[in-house]
């Protein structure tokens, strides 16, 4: 049995490499399932499950590192560049306390811990899977596959708290896309699908262009994603969108900081560039994106299963 499990042990990380190594490309393709994708044993039911491996790149318009030379992310809610503020991170994803959010699993002790096992954290990102999706007539519809939320790393890969790739259920239809979400940033979809055969392993790097959402380049829609001399290039997600509903509009704005004094060392909707104050820099955030009323076709979408 102790044999079996260091060998068990020993093919999880020989596969966490492969799986690091291809989290570095670029590519967008959902590649056919392979001999060595990971592979865990359930022994109470004596069954192998496959799962489908989900590489995936976005980045936060607002917490983008302004002292770089190329696109990256700050970790100031792990580890504040403030000496007056303590860790941030919580420990529970944020997003299962939001109503109908309360199935999203997501749990890392040691998510303020730059040495822990995912090492540098941005912050929490939720992950949906969705299936079925159909956009011939409104309101759009889908499946809702699988959610959970996993952890964003400054250099915009997400993992799980082994700091691999998330790993998710196989699902027979091959027309799947990927829903990022961010609990003060506006969510995208992929515009690409996938097929999710068991051992598959998807890469999607949303950060090379708008047109990686789905919504780009339609005529009166906004772009899904801001892409600017700021941001070095790179798409991001657009900052500000406060109650988490696809749009950056009043409603957010009503949100934002109701004091409008700077607030240090917190966690909160209102801190937009994720370094736990809520001051200037937020405000320079949200004003612009609505003003602009950015607003996503994530919320054209109804959920039918
Ligand atoms: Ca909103
Ligand atoms: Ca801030």
């Amino acid at each position: 049995m102790k044999k079996n499990c260091n060998i068990l042990i020993f093919t999880i990380l020989l596969v966490g490499t492969f799986l690091c190594s291809h989290a570095a490309s670029t590519a967008t393709t959902t590649k056919k399932p392979s001999a060595s994708a990971r592979v865990s044993t359930n022994s109470a039911e004596k069954s192998v499950v496959v799962t489908v491996s989900v590489a995936l790149k976005v980045f936060l318009q607002g917490a983008i590192d302004s002292t770089k030379n190329i696109a990256s992310m700050t970790n100031y809610l792990q580890a504040p560049n403030n000496p007056n503020i303590s860790a941030l991170l919580p420990v529970n994803n944020p997003y299962a306390a939001y109503p109908g959010y309360g199935d999203v699993q997501g749990r890392y002790t040691q998510i303020n811990n730059v040495s822990g096992p995912a090492k540098e954290v941005t912050d929490w990102v939720l992950v949906e899977i969705w299936g079925n999706v159909n956009t011939s007539a409104f309101p759009y519809t889908y499946d809702l596959v699988e959610r959970r939320a996993f952890l964003l790393k400054p250099n915009g890969s997400v993992v799980d708290t082994n700091g691999l790739a998330p790993q998710f259920a196989p699902y027979a239809q091959s027309d799947v896309r990927v829903v990022v979400s961010h609990r003060n940033h506006m969510g995208v979809i992929s515009n690409n699908q996938f097929a999710f055969n068991a051992g598959a392993v998807v890469e999607y790097d949303f950060t090379t262009g708008p047109d990686k959402a789905f919504g780009s380049g339609i005529q009166g829609v906004p772009e899904p994603m801001v892409k600017s001399t700021y941001t070095k290039g790179a798409a991001c997600l657009w900052a500000g969108d406060l109650n988490f509903d696809g749009n950056i509009n009043p409603s957010d704005w009503g949100l934002f900081n109701p004091t409008l004094l700077p607030i240090s060392g917190t966690y909160s909707i209102s801190d937009i560039s994720l370094d736990g104050l809520i001051n200037a820099d937020d405000y320079n955030f949200i004003y612009p994106n609505y003003v602009k009323s950015i607003y996503s076709l994530l919320t054209y979408f109804k959920k039918s299963n």
